[in-house]
C-alpha cells in the first residue's frame, strides 16, 4: 500500500472540512480510495456524519506539543493535508499570528516524512478577507479594491490578511511540499461550527423575525440589491480541493472557486423568504440603510429561546454570526464576482446553480437540526 492516499483534513467539523472529507470518501473520488483522518479542536458534534471520516482526531493546533503528540505518530502515514481550519481572533493581526502558527505547527509535526508525495491544500479568500481586514483595521469602508471579475494573478492588496500569511507559510516549505490554494467567495454549506456561515446567520435572523413578528429586512445597499454577486457551494469547493490534490498541473497554483453563476441579492432574498417562510420586503432605503448588526446586538437571548423551544443543536448566536462582515459585504460598491477561467483552463469544471445550492443547504441545516 505504498501509494495509498491518506488525507488529514484539519478543521473537519467546519462546513468546508465536512465536504472535503465526504468528497474524499466518495467511491468515485479521484486519487482514491482515500483513508481520511478528520481533525478538529473539539469533540465530534452530534450531527456530524461519522461515515465522512475513517478516524476522528482532536488536537489544538495552536499548541505545538498537543499537535505533535497527535500527528507525529501518523507522520509516515499521511500523504495529503487539507487545511480547512480557521480560528477567528480579535482582529486581523491576531488571526495572522494564530493561523500561521496553527498551520506551521501541523506542518512541523508532519515534517519528518514530508516528501514528494505530500501535499498541503488550503482555501483562501483574498478579496473577502481584504475587505474584512480593512474593516477590522480602520472600521470603515473605502479600501483599495481591484476591478471585478477578480482573477488569480491580481496583486495582493495592502491590508493585513491572514490568508496571505498562510500562503507564505506554505510557500516557505515549497522545496519539500506541493500545494494548491483555493479561493472561495461567500461559502454556503452546513455546520454549527463555522463562524462565517452566511446561511445560518440569515436563517437565525429570519427565525428571530418570525418569533418577534418583525419584518425580514435587507441590510445591504441598493448597489448589492441590484448588482451581481457569486457564491461557493462547499460541494464545489471540496471537489476542487480533491481535483487540485491529484492533478499535477495544479501543483503550486492558486484557483478561485465559485459556483460559476451570478445572482442579485434581490432575487436571492426572494428564495430565502420562500425557504424561511417569511414575507418578502422590498428594499426601502429612503431613510437610510437597515442596520442588522445593531438589530442583532441583544438578540442572543431570543435565539437561545428558539433553540430551547425547537430543540435545536445548542449554538450561540455569537458562535455563528458573522453579521458585521456580511453586512459590510452587502454594502459594498463593487460586484463580488470572481473569474473561474483559470480553473477551466486547468481542467476543473465543477459548478453549481446558486439558487439550488441555497435551497439544498437550508434543507440540510434543517435535517441537521441546526435551524428550525
Ligand atoms: C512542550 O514539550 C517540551 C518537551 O517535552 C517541553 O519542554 C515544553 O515545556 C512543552 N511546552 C508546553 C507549552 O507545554
Ligand atoms: C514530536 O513527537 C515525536 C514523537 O512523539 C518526537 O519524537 C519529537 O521529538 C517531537 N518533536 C518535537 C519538536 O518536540
Ligand atoms: C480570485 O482571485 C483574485 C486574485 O487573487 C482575488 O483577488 C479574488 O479575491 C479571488 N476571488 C475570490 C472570491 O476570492
Ligand atoms: C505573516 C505572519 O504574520 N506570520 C507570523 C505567523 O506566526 C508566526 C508565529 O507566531 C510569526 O512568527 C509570524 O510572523
Ligand atoms: C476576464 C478575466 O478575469 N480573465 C482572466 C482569466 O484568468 C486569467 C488567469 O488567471 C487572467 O489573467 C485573466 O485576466
Amino acid at each position: 500500500m505504498a501509494n495509498a492516499s491518506v488525507a488529514l483534513v484539519v478543521g473537519v467539523t467546519g462546513m468546508a472540512g465536512i465536504n472535503i472529507a465526504q468528497a474524499l470518501k466518495s467511491p468515485t473520488a479521484q486519487g482514491g480510495p482515500w483513508t481520511v483522518y478528520g481533525a478538529a479542536r473539539r469533540a465530534m458534534p452530534t450531527w456530524f456524519p461519522s461515515s465522512a471520516v475513517d478516524h476522528f482526531i482532536t488536537f489544538d493546533a495552536v499548541d505545538f506539543n498537543d499537535t505533535n503528540a497527535t500527528l507525529a505518530p501518523l507522520s509516515n502515514h499521511i500523504t495529503h493535508v487539507f487545511w480547512a481550519a480557521i480560528n477567528v481572533g480579535r482582529d486581523q493581526e491576531d488571526n495572522i499570528i494564530t493561523n500561521s502558527t496553527m498551520l506551521t505547527n501541523v506542518i512541523k509535526a508532519l515534517m519528518p516524512i514530508i516528501g514528494p508525495l505530500s501535499y498541503v491544500i488550503f482555501r483562501y479568500k483574498r478579496v473577502l478577507r481584504n475587505i474584512l481586514a480593512h474593516f477590522n483595521f480602520l472600521g470603515q469602508p473605502g479600501a483599495a479594491q481591484h476591478e471585478p471579475p477578480f482573477h488569480e494573478d491580481m496583486a495582493r492588496l495592502p491590508h493585513p490578511n491572514f490568508y496571505h500569511a498562510l500562503e507564505d507559510v506554505v510557500k516557505s516549505y515549497a522545496s519539500d511540499i506541493r500545494y494548491t490554494i483555493h479561493r472561495p467567495s461567500i461559502i454556503v454549506g452546513a455546520s454549527s461550527r463555522s463562524v462565517y456561515n452566511a446561511l445560518v446567520m440569515l436563517a437565525a435572523y429570519a427565525e428571530i423575525c418570525k418569533y418577534q413578528n418583525a419584518p425580514f429586512r435587507f441590510f445591504g445597499n441598493r448597489y448589492t440589491w441590484e448588482h451581481f454577486s457569486d457564491m461557493t457551494d462547499t460541494r464545489v469547493l471540496a471537489e476542487q480541493h480533491v481535483w487540485g490534490a491529484v492533478n499535477k498541473k495544479a501543483n503550486n497554483q492558486a484557483f478561485n472557486c465559485t459556483n460559476g453563476d451570478v445572482f442579485t441579492w434581490k432575487k436571492m432574498r426572494g428564495v430565502l423568504c420562500e425557504e424561511f417562510g417569511v414575507e418578502f420586503v422590498p428594499l426601502d432605503d429612503k431613510d437610510g440603510l437597515f442596520d442588522l448588526v445593531d438589530e442583532m446586538k441583544d438578540k442572543g437571548k431570543v435565539w437561545n429561546q428558539i433553540v430551547e423551544e425547537k430543540g435545536l443543536v445548542k449554538m450561540k448566536l455569537e458562535e455563528i454570526a458573522c453579521f458585521i462582515g456580511f453586512q459590510y459585504l452587502m454594502r459594498s460598491d463593487f460586484q463580488l464576482v470572481s473569474s473561474m477561467n483559470k480553473s477551466k483552463e486547468f481542467g476543473f469544471f465543477g459548478y453549481a446553480d446558486s439558487i439550488k445550492s441555497v435551497r439544498f443547504w437550508i434543507g440540510k441545516l434543517r435535517e441537521m437540526n441546526i435551524i428550525p
